[in-house]
């Protein structure tokens, strides 16, 4: 089996005994699927900056722009050609056989972590596959284009844009507080709250990566190289009994 002997040393690490284990994921775990990441394509989208469109000052002036923004992104993510990859499936197997909670919080709005098997995943910045009515907030999934007259209209995505609360704060807060162990895979710590998670967990973090990010001092360990590659390789070392 490869990889590193790092199981017992975590496990000593956690008293001896298999502790929950909290995962934030980032854009980096899906760029192997085929969904390109914030800043690997310059952070740019038909020569926006993202920040400047995921936001809902952006909505109200340009609704049309961001509508398509979320359209495009909808259509691709509905392809044939997008599938969880060995990273998303490695995570599944480690929530399926390890002996404690297993808590993904991703700041991805994809649904690759359910199409490979993880569930009560936390989508800190909502999801692509479900719109959001502005006067009553209501939540629906939907699969299709979404436009200023959408089911009537008062529709939008249901995205956590630049300047919006994250959701399901008290899960995260509780997921970071009990974890044993902090696993960090694809993301450049660039945004805030989740970059600053490694330094709310009491147990030690590991970071994945394809290079060093803004945060990689926080952290114990650093696995370096794609996701589908060290991710897999880490949950089998954790696996070994
Ligand atoms: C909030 C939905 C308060 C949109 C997203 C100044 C300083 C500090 C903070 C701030 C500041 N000014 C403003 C803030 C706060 C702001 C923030 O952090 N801004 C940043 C830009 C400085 N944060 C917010 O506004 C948040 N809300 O603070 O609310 C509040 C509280 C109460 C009431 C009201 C308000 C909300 C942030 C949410 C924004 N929405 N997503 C959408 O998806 O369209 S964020 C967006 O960026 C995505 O979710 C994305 O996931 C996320 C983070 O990016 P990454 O995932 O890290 O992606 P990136 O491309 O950057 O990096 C990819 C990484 O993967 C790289 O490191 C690369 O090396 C690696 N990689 C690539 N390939 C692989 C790989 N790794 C492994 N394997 C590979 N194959």
């Amino acid at each position: 089996m490869s990889g590193k002997p790092i199981s017992s040393d975590v496990i000593e690490q956690m008293g001896g005994e298999a502790c929950p284990i909290a995962i934030l994921t980032g854009s980096g775990i899906s760029a192997e699927s085929g969904l390109s990441t914030f800043r690997g394509s310059g952070g740019l989208w038909a020569g926006h900056r993202v920040e400047d469109v995921a936001t809902p000052e952006a909505f109200a002036r340009e609704p049309g722009m961001v509508y398509d923004f979320y359209n495009t992104r909808r259509r691709n993510l509905l392809s044939e050609d997008v599938a969880p990859n060995a990273a998303h499936l490695a995570l599944a197997r480690l929530e399926a056989f390890w002996p404690a909670p297993v808590t993904i919080i991703t700041q991805n709005v994809d649904n690759l972590h359910e199409r490979a098997g993880s569930s009560g995943v936390i989508h800190m910045h909502g999801e692509l596959l479900k719109i959001r009515h502005v006067g009553t907030d209501e939540v629906r999934v939907w699969h299709d284009d979404c436009h200023a007259n959408t089911l009537g209209g008062g529709w939008r995505p249901h995205i956590v844009w630049f300047g919006e609360a994250v959701l399901e704060g008290e899960a995260i807060v509780e997921a970071l507080r009990s974890a044993g162990l902090f696993l960090c895979i694809g993301t450049a710590g660039q945004v805030y709250p989740a970059a600053g998670f490694v330094r709310e967990v009491a147990g030690p973090g590991v970071e994945f990566n394809v290079g060093r990010t803004e945060i990689s001092d926080f952290f114990r360990e650093r696995w370096t190289g794609p996701a589908s590659e060290t991710v897999p390789r880490f949950v089998d070392s954790l696996l070994i009994v």
